[in-house]
């Protein structure tokens, strides 16, 4: 095989504490033997004993629900009860004397039950005891691929797709281990083809395409996974011959109520639509004077007779703005487009907000549309992809960051809702809600480019099942499932990624600023690259600081859009967060900071200790050695030191410039050109 399984390598572990309860195997199912979700349960679970314990269990089938009588071994249970703590896709683990019963009212909550189980023993945990009741917090756990027909993918850092090529859709092995590895971590719905939808991938929703779509969906419906697909809001015309796409034309409803019926005839199960409109070129419903709550609607009509959903980017703004106009900031884009549609939207409707108001930037705050919308079903997105955030050479755990987005509070209710409280339907009782990630995955052997970016994969779903979770237990977790039980390795690596976010903040942009990066590729510095274009990502340094003044009273007005006591805490430069200062207001250099330095000091001292850490970082994995797999240790290694020249570039041109913009030295005379 030409690629490996990540965290589901499954190594054998020696003397495990609690064998002799995980020997034999009970499935209790009746007519439902044969479906496909709980076979692939069995096997999972067969599989995974194996080899990690080097045991064989055969698997009994039992009829009826007399599993009391069965006294040893792992027990397989569809509760055809109405268990109210457990929902339709959790499953309750339960070990008393010499079993272990998996109990769920449906093969997919099994499915991740005997992952769950699976997960225990490859970290060597004990299951003796064990009596938990595991129910997602987030009814959508989804993954977006920005895969292109022709194999490439659009930030994609870890090879090419392994859903097309040439314009055909791929179905090989891989398509089901990667429905395997991400059901693992409870990943239950994905977009395989990116949300700017060019000509062939226009035409995956015709015939030509839905055979294989098919088989791509009946694959992942084994492992609970719903398929959706990315469209092209002018496909009325591009594929269909109409001369509009306008979501008020009856034309154009009618195409795609036939299109939509056919996806459903090809694909029962299918999954629904993700649309990104109106955006960076994208056609959209505005060309004909329309709300996008027009165009969402029209599209979530056609599906709803089927259960299908329809997900609407939030991803809106002015591309070609003029950086003269200090008031356009695209930072109000988002909320200013849909704020005012709130309650506008069919229920299938789901709107799929960045985390940020920007584009994934090391430091952003949360976006204010969490706060500011109520009527409305949302989703989460984030990205994997590691497109400003180190491409997958740079390590970058960014569990600790999409924490601090889910446990921003909103102060939409009285009585708070956090973030998560929102995406997960609780704030408003809501279900289609969740969270999404644009997925760092490709054919690299490896999967994600750097052998630690999978930990961000594997996090995404662990944190979209348990949003409790913390980003340490997941660490953990992760590592223990991928290698070598040696106190040395977890430590190192489990220190390495918990750094490595805070590092990378100190050697690219600082404080919030974002961006500095090359244009077009995304990776590296290059701080005015963006200054004076269209794109609207502007630092806006001059001789005396720099900061986008964001207040109300004489910036943008953005901070504006946050609830109260948010936006007063952005306002004043007093209280607004340190690590977002320039996000929301110009600085002079000479301002200081509560720890004292002054602003142009914190910018030189956070870049040599940046470049400084990163080196400990390249030390520490070579100190791993002979500990891990040589062919993980070589290919980490090597990007290593790919980051650590990055890190340096950063620090060079980061302090060169503002030097050379501030004419203020540095306080401990560190060599700056
Ligand atoms: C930006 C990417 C661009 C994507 C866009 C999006 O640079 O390639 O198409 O986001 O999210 O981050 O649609």
């Amino acid at each position: 095989m030409n690629y490996n399984q990540c965290w589901l390598n499954y190594s054998f572990i020696e003397n495990y504490s609690d064998k002799d309860l995980l020997t034999e195997l009970t499935v209790c199912v009746n007519e439902n033997k044969n479906d496909i979700i709980i076979q692939n349960a069995i096997n999972e679970l067969t599989y995974a004993l194996k080899n990690i314990l080097g045991i064989n269990v055969s698997c009994e089938y039992q009829d009826g629900t007399e599993t009391e009588k069965v006294t040893t071994g792992i027990i397989l249970k569809l509760l055809n009860d109405d268990n109210s703590k457990i929902s339709e896709e959790g499953y309750r683990i339960l070990q008393t004397g010499k079993t272990v019963r998996i109990e769920a009212k449906t093969g997919q909550g099994l499915l991740y039950g005997c992952f769950d189980l699976i997960r225990r023993i490859g970290q060597g945990l004990s299951v003796r005891g064990l009596d938990i009741n595991e129910n997602p917090k987030n009814n959508i756990r989804m993954l977006n691929h920005w895969d292109n027909m022709d194999g490439s993918i659009e930030r994609g850092y870890s090879g090419k797709s392994f859903f097309f090529e040439n314009d055909e859709i791929l179905i090989n092995e891989r398509t089901k281990d990667y429905a395997r590895l991400i059901a693992s971590v409870g990943i239950n719905a994905t977009v395989i083809n990116n949300v700017n939808v060019h000509k062939a991938a226009t035409e995956l929703i015709t015939e030509r395409y839905l055979g294989k779509l098919r088989t791509i969906a009946d694959i992942f419906a084994g492992y609970g996974i719903k398929l959706f697909l990315s469209i092209n809001f002018a496909a009325p015309i591009e594929i269909g011959g109409l001369p509009v796409s306008d979501p008020l034309d009856e034309r154009v409803q009618n195409w795609w109520n036939d299109c939509v019926k056919k996806i459903y005839e090809y694909i029962p199960n299918f999954g629904g639509f993700l649309v990104k409109a109106d955006s960076e070129g994208r056609p959209g419903p505005f060309t004909y004077g329309r709300t996008h709550a027009d165009g969402a609607n029209m599209l979530a009509r056609a599906l709803k007779p089927y259960g299908g959903l329809l997900i609407w980017r939030c991803f809106v703004y002015n591309c070609m703005q003029d950086w003269r106009d200090y008031k356009t900031d695209r930072a109000k884009a988002a909320y200013d487009n849909f704020i005012g549609l709130d309650g506008k939207f069919e229920d299938n409707v789901v709107l799929q907000i960045k985390n940020g108001p920007m584009d994934f930037q090391v430091r952003e705050p949360v976006s204010p549309l969490f706060g500011g919308l109520k009527n409305t079903n949302m989703i989460l997105e984030v990205q994997a992809a590691q497109e400003y955030t180190g491409q997958q050479i740079d390590v970058c755990y960014l569990i600790p960051m999409w924490k601090e987005v889910l446990n921003f509070e909103t102060y939409a209710k009285e009585d708070g809702a956090t973030v998560a409280d929102i995406v997960s339907g609780r704030a408003y009782n809501q279900i289609n809600c969740g969270m999404a990630a644009v997925s760092n995955t490709g054919n690299d052997f490896n999967w994600t480019g750097h052998d630690l970016a999978a930990a961000n994969l594997y996090g995404f779903g662990r944190l979209a099942w348990n949003t409790e979770l913390t980003s340490e237990q997941i660490a953990l977790e992760w590592i223990k499932l991928t290698f070598p039980h040696k106190d040395k390795v977890i430590k190192t690596i489990f220190d390495i990624l918990m750094k490595s976010w805070p590092v990378y903040e100190k050697y690219t942009s600082p404080l919030g600023i974002g961006w500095m990066v090359n244009p077009g590729s995304h990776y590296g510095p290059n701080v005015d690259g963006y200054e004076y274009d269209r794109w609207g990502t502007y630092h806006r340094a001059d001789r005396n600081g720099l900061g986008v003044d964001r207040t109300v009273r004489s910036g943008t007005g953005y901070a504006g859009q946050y609830n109260e006591p948010n936006a007063s805490m952005y306002e004043n430069i007093e209280t607004c967060p340190e690590e977002l200062l320039l996000f929301f207001h110009y600085v002079r250099y000479d301002y200081k900071l509560k720890s004292g330095k002054t602003l142009i000091q914190h910018i030189y001292d956070t870049h040599f200790e940046g470049a400084e850490e990163v080196e400990k970082m390249v030390r520490d994995w070579e100190d791993l050695k002979g500990l891990i797999p040589d062919d993980v240790y070589m290919r980490c290694r090597e990007r290593f030191y790919k980051q650590l020249e990055n890190a340096r570039e950063w620090r060079d041109r980061i302090n060169t410039y503002f030097y050379r913009k501030s004419g203020v030295k540095d306080e401990k005379n560190r060599t700056i050109y």
